[in-house]
């Protein structure tokens, strides 16, 4: 064994994660719900994933968003698992732009099983999930007892409250 190959006994476990996926853009799969689905086969480990979502736009676009939740079992950590994802969301055609801009693929971590991470570029749990609905409903209905490690509230009250401010988002 080469002393770069981690000894089997102190391999790191796998940990959840939840990851938001989003597409307003056609790509090389087609419209955006395909988008997501291809996009849920390119990442692998998925152990559990919502439907597929229409969602109206939040900020400038003006595209309707196809959204989903997965979670996913992977040893990587969050700083790991980003560049992993967004290596995908260049295979998907994304190129960066404007913030908020149209996107074939748009993969977000929201949360993590090992609790909070924050590095440079990354924070975890997500800074905005806890005000989106598109997020957040699907998401409770795969985790609705996982509480935020922030708030400490549970999933399912975080949509209950986004579902109290905007009851027809
Ligand atoms: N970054 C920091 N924390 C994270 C994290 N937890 N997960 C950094 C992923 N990335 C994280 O993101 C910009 C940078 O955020 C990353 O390079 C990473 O270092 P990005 O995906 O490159 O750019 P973005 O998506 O334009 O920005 P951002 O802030 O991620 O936008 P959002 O929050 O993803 O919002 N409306 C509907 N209905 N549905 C949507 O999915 N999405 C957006 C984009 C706007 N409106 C939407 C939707
Ligand atoms: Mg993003």
């Amino acid at each position: 064994m080469s002393p770069a190959t981690p000894h089997p006994m102190i391999a790191r476990a796998a940990t959840t994660y939840a990851i938001a996926l989003g597409s307003n853009r056609r790509g090389r799969h087609g419209a955006p719900e395909r988008e997501i689905a291809a996009a849920l086969e390119a990442l692998g480990d998925v152990v559990a994933r919502s439907p597929t979502v229409a969602s109206a736009p939040l900020g400038p676009s003006n595209r309707r968003y196809a959204n989903a939740v997965a979670l996913i079992e992977t040893a990587e950590d969050p700083a790991a698992l980003l560049v992993r994802l967004k290596r995908i969301e260049r295979t998907f055609g994304r190129r960066p732009g404007r913030r908020w801009g149209s996107r074939v693929l748009d993969l977000d971590i929201v949360l993590w099983s090992g609790g909070a991470w924050s590095s440079s570029g990354l924070t975890v749990p997500h800074a905005a999930f806890r005000t989106r609905g598109f997020v957040l409903g699907p998401l409770a209905a795969l985790v609705p007892k996982w509480r935020d490690p922030l708030t400490h509230r549970t999933i399912r009250q975080l949509a209950q409250m986004v579902d109290r401010r905007h009851p027809r988002d």
